[in-house]
């Protein structure tokens, strides 16, 4: 079963939009697998964004994502790695179609709300920056045959 990575930014937090998020991840059937809420450390957002180390906006994101807490996830399903980018929508929220979490709650690009794994090798690479094996749950929500 495929799992990503899933953090809602400190905008997304600052504006009450945690529940809002959980909501479409639940309601579309994913499983929530691990959860926490913490203020990331300026070197777990260096390591985070590392792939965007030499790209101009590197500095400026750092100091975003370390401003406010963030609350950090990893979600089971399915596809859930493509499916939740489609959840998320475009990274400029300006481009993002509605009935996108973006599309629809966010209207900057320095201020996108939320973050997904774009990828498995990125999933993996997160998921592991993020959590401790044990700080995941592995469970089935008995609701699935009506899911899946
Ligand atoms: P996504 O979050 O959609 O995967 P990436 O990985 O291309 O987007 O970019 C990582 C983050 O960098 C974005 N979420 C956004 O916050 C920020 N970002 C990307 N491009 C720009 C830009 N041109 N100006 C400011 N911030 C940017």
């Amino acid at each position: 079963m495929e799992r990503t990575f899933i953090a809602i930014k400190p905008d997304g937090v600052q504006r009450g939009l945690a529940g809002e998020i959980i909501r479409r991840f639940e309601t579309k059937g994913f499983t929530l697998v691990g959860l926490k809420f913490l203020q990331p450390s300026r070197e777990l957002a260096e390591q985070h964004y590392a792939v965007h180390k030499e790209r101009p906006f590197f500095a400026g994101l750092v100091d975003f994502i370390t401003s406010g807490p963030v609350v950090a996830m990893v979600w089971e399903g399915d596809g859930v790695i493509a499916s939740a980018r489609k959840l998320i929508g475009a990274t400029n929220p300006l481009n993002a179609e509605p009935g996108t979490i973006r599309g629809d709650l966010g209207a900057n690009i320095g201020r996108n709300i939320i973050h997904g794994s774009d990828a498995p090798e990125t999933a993996e690479y997160e998921i592991g920056l993020w959590f401790k094996p044990e700080e995941l749950v592995n469970w089935t929500p008995t609701i699935m045959p009506w899911v899946h």
